[in-house]
């Protein structure tokens, strides 16, 4: 039997030409800023997504934890949406490590959030007792919100509010060129209206490791040293940088099939008796639908699937997470249905 691995993009190995291009890699020390293959990726991502300069780092946690400790002082506050990755899956790095309380504010469809909420959250300046609010943190694609999408607009209208109050904007970017494929639009008109972006290259990209954080070229010297600080200098990662830049050369236009696959298994699942998706909600590579009590927690429909070879993953008690990447085709789709409508039916 094969395993239909859908526990997460992560999950996806480098391609051939990754791995010949890691193998010819020119590398150098990249502390000393000397490694050009490194330089070259965060040149290239940067142009991409239209800011000044990247910084090229060890993971995504690393990423959205170094914009943290970039801008915010010990006692401040970060606003930042309740289903965020950086509030639920990054160990507190931003408050243990940067100091910063967290404020959230809801996460509604799409992982959108409500500039009035915002607006609300932000502390007023000149209260002794009051965190000064620095930074707000949005995401896009957004994980927990099954991978929701922001436009633009969405994105200019919450970075109005937070800059009127003179907070910054980070955007945890992780898989920002499926929410680019999804909307056709460009990945920089995605991003003009924030301060900085990080995205991920070892996620949907297929890349063996790393994300890029992009913003100001000062916003980036003052990153480099925080990277520093926490380990992430990384002197001959060339190797990994020349997988990036495959990744960012031939990885991005087939996001679209993952879409595709995403949206195929939503419907399939909608139409499985015990289980709720709505199909129309997915529009990127995640798919999270929740198990009616009645069928079993979703710990126990996880191990009946492990059984029949279809890995996934759970963000709830109640709730399965399916997500489509390069090693998934539309038979593979197909076939994890089969096998969840087999075990639900068994379930019940
Ligand atoms: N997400 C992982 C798990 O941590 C849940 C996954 O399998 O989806 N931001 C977002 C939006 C992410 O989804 C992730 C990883 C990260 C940041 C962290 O990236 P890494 O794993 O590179 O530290």
């Amino acid at each position: 039997m094969n395993v239909i691995d859908l526990r997460s993009d992560t999950v996806t190995k480098p391609t051939d030409e990754m791995r010949r291009a890691m193998a010819e890699a020119e590398v150098g020390d990249d502390v000393y800023g000397e490694d050009p293959s490194i330089n070259r990726l965060q040149e290239r991502a940067a142009e991409i997504l239209g800011k000044e300069a990247g910084l090229f780092m060890a993971s995504g946690t690393m990423s959205n934890l170094v914009a943290a400790l970039t801008y915010c002082h010990r006692g401040d506050e970060i606003v930042m949406g309740d289903q965020a990755h950086m509030f639920w899956n990054e160990s507190a790095g931003a408050s243990a490590l940067a100091g910063a309380q967290i404020r959230l504010i809801p996460n509604g469809e799409q992982g959108r959030i409500d500039p009035a909420d915002l607006e609300g959250a932000i502390r007023p300046g000149g209260n002794l007792h009051f965190p000064p609010t620095t930074l707000v943190c949005l995401e896009n694609t957004h994980n927990r919100c099954s991978g929701g999408v922001l436009t633009p607009e969405d994105t200019a209208a919450i970075a109005r509010v937070a800059h009127a109050a003179g907070a910054k904007v980070h955007l945890d970017g992780a898989r920002i060129f499926n929410a680019a494929v999804s909307l056709e639009v460009p990945a920089d008109e995605l991003v003009k209206d924030v301060d900085d972006v990080s995205f991920c290259l070892s996620k949907a990209l297929s890349c063996p490791v790393g994300s890029v954080l992009c913003g100001t070229r000062e916003f980036i010297d003052e990153a480099r040293k925080w990277r520093k600080m926490v380990g992430g200098g990384m002197r001959q990662a060339g190797v990994l940088a020349a997988a990036g830049l495959v990744g960012l050369d031939t990885m991005i236009e087939r996001l679209a099939d993952d879409h595709a696959n995403a949206r195929r298994l939503a419907e399939g699942l909608a139409n499985i008796d015990g289980l709720e998706v709505d199909p129309e909600s997915i529009q990127t590579n995640i798919v999270i639908f929740d198990v009616d009590p009645t069928v079993g927690s979703a710990a126990e429909v996880i191990a009946a699937l492990d059984r029949e070879g279809v890995k996934v993953s759970s963000p709830g008690p109640h709730s399965i997470r399916m997500v489509t990447h390069r090693h998934i085709s539309g038979e593979d789709a197909d076939e994890a249905l089969v096998r969840t409508s087999k075990v639900v039916r068994e379930m019940k």
